[in-house]
């Protein structure tokens, strides 16, 4: 058996029970998947994740990509090359591609479904296919050139990066140095240094295209100061006949300098990428157009719905390898039998604190993969209003509001319950290699850092998000919630639910001060608003993913009313219990939260840095 536990039932739980997909699948503009189809693949990438993608999990780990200075490549270890293959194979990533570049239209809450059995499977495999995702953007943004540029990419199965970061332009990309030249015959050469590349050099794929965020020099009117002097190129590894897409065989200047010695994801290779330093690294000028860093956060929105999910993927196979050591490992007596010395050893599942520890992590894991998907229904409906050709900006703005708290909060959620609980589980067995669970730590620190810290979306939340959206998305939001509460359904669950309308108060008290204080306008006011940034992604976080497991809930007592079969009778008994402990559990913290944001005071601000 492989270290990834899927969770194929609660999936299709949220899919179909929960969020009501399935009028989607075969009508427009997804009538090329229908709901059997959906399902049937639903089930082969959960297999082939399981049975195939998981395989080479350990060993890529152990044996990370190695980096030959002298010719500044890198060569993956056989057996992840193998995974790569058997990913690309199996053509499912086409459900992501654009239809005009020969992929299929599918919904994306099927897409992030997907993702997240290939994320806990072998999490870095994602960071290697991400042509799905640039094709997409330098499509829609592209001349016909790009255009043909992006067909190319798609056709040879090219890898894909995103260079933003520098090594003085990390969460401050608007501090960015390298720049852009322009050439006679319409390219660019680029200069400078990019930093933190993942999968910026590799011998997986044929070639790499580049978008590279670089500032033009030498143009009127363009490459002021900050992210909006920011033009976005794409630059390839290997230069190429555009018409025909046939490689040159001649190396453009872009090159990887150094490959970085990490944490967790090894056989991700992050890169720093000296670019037009030995020879000349040539580009093209995305669209035609300097809109640099709104056409990157294209790629950056969906990078971090990728992080998201693939916390949820680690957290959800984390716990479930947790549940099944915690059901073998027989130790100690029963609590209630505990003077007597003679009682019989019982499974540690019969201990109270480790199934309040089991209840946490199922909690958070399927109450992650709701907002995950929840997030992913607000992205069906923009392309369902937008074939209709109806006014998307509402759809949009939940959206954006969420992808913060999927990525931020997910990611703090997941990496605290991962580390915190279920390596506990296993007490000092999970800090061994004999279990994936220490893997799983470090594989997922990660997702905290990466694609904007927690902090940087604590901040995007509230200042572009909500005070920017002038709260229209979160009144949005929490009025859903409101009324859920204000519903009682059902009734068994009224204790939850009154504790989840207290935790909406106690984080709308939150929100209004944070505004109060930006209001007010002066440093200090500013200060307490950084200071509460991220207590306001967590609190928010908590409420929609208290919302989304009673919600689940629900559903499961109806279904329990109505009549299920044992196992399904058991599944859903588990979606009211998980609810349950994070109304009692996590909803209260809230209040605790309120009365602390309210009470913020200058002094940590005020504090001399030597008396740190
Ligand atoms: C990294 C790599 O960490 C990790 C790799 C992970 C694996 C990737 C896997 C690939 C999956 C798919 C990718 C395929 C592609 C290939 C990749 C393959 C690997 N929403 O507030 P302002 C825009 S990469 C939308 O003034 P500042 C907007 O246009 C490094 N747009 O910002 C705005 O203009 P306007 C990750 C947004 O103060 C403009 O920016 N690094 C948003 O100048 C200016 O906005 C980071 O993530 C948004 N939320 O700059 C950087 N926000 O206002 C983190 C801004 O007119 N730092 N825009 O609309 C930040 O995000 C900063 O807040 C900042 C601040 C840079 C935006």
């Amino acid at each position: 058996m492989g270290h990834y536990k899927s969770n194929l039932r609660d999936v299709e739980f949220n899919l179909f029970e929960l969020f009501d997909r399935a009028p989607l699948f075969g009508a427009a503009p997804f009538e090329e998947v229908d709901l059997d189809t959906a399902k049937f693949i639903l089930r082969e990438v959960d297999r082939l994740a399981r049975e195939g993608l998981a395989e080479s999990f350990e060993e890529a780990d152990r044996h990370p990509p190695v980096y030959d200075p002298s010719t500044k490549t890198v060569t993956v270890t056989p057996e992840f090359a193998a995974t790569y293959k058997t990913w690309l194979d199996a053509e499912w990533w086409r459900l992501r591609v654009l239809p005009e570049l020969g992929g299929t239209n599918a919904p994306n809450s099927l897409n992030w479904a997907l993702a997240e059995f290939v994320m806990g499977a072998n999490p870095a495999l994602w960071t290697y296919v991400g042509i799905p995702t640039a094709a997409r953007v330098v499509y829609r943004h592209g001349t016909e050139r790009d255009k043909k540029i992006a067909q190319i990419a798609v056709d040879n199965h090219w890898g894909a990066t995103m260079l933003l970061t520098e090594p003085d332009a990390g969460s401050d990309v608007g501090a960015a140095r390298t720049r852009a030249v322009p050439n006679e015959d319409g390219t660019w050469n680029i200069h400078g240094v990019k930093r933190f590349i993942t999968a910026g050099e590799h011998d997986l794929a044929d070639n790499i295209l580049h978008l590279v965020l670089a500032r033009p020099v030498g143009v009127d009117g363009v490459g002021g100061p900050g992210t909006k002097g920011l033009s976005l190129f794409l630059v390839p590894k290997y230069n190429f006949d555009v018409e025909t897409g046939e490689l040159t065989g001649e190396h453009n200047g872009i090159y990887a300098t150094n490959v970085e010695k990490k944490m967790g994801m090894n056989v991700s290779t992050t890169c720093e990428m000296s670019i037009g330093e030995d020879a000349p690294a040539r580009g093209w000028l995305l669209g035609e157009k300097h809109d640099g860093i709104a056409q990157m956060f294209e790629v950056i929105e969906d990078a971090r719905m990728m992080v998201g999910c693939k916390a949820l993927a680690t957290l959800s196979t984390g716990y479930l390898n947790a549940l099944e050591y915690a059901k073998q490992r027989i130790q100690g007596a029963d609590l209630a039998q505990a003077a007597d010395k003679a009682a019989p050893r019982v499974a540690i599942t019969r201990h109270p604190d480790v199934r309040r520890s089991l209840l946490s992590q199922k909690a958070y894991s399927e109450g992650l993969r709701s907002l995950v998907l929840y997030t992913a229904v607000w992205q069906d409906e923009i392309a369902l209003q937008a074939a209709a050709g109806a006014d998307t900006s509402l759809a949009e703005a939940v959206n954006d509001l969420l992808l913060p708290i999927v990525k931020g909060y997910g990611s703090e959620r997941s990496w605290v319950q991962l580390g915190t609980e279920s390596l506990q589980v296993f007490g000092g067995s999970g800090y061994l290699q004999e279990y994936p669970i220490e893997q799983y730590v470090r594989d997922a620190k990660i997702d905290t850092v990466y694609e904007g810290t927690t902090a940087i979306q604590a901040q995007d939340l509230f200042f572009r998000k909500i005070v920017r959206d002038r709260s229209r998305a979160l009144t949005h939001l929490l009025d859903e919630i409101k009324g859920f509460v204000a519903a009682g359904d059902p009734a068994e669950l009224a204790a939850e639910s009154s504790l989840l309308g207290r935790a909406v108060a106690d984080l709308e008290a939150i929100v209004e001060k944070m505004i109060g204080d930006v209001a007010a306008g002066d440093a200090a006011h500013s200060y307490r608003v950084g200071l509460n940034a991220t207590r306001l992604l967590y609190a928010l976080g908590d409420v929609v993913v208290g919302w989304l497991l009673l919600r689940g809930a629900q559903i499961a007592a109806r279904a329990l009313a109505s009549g299920a079969s044992e196992s399904d009778a058991l599944f859903y008994q588990g979606k009211i219990a998980a609810a349950r402990f994070f109304a009692r559990e996590v909803l209260p913290l809230v209040a605790a939260q309120r009365e602390a944001a309210l009470g913020v005071e200058d002094f940590v601000m005020e504090l001399d840095e030597a008396a740190f």
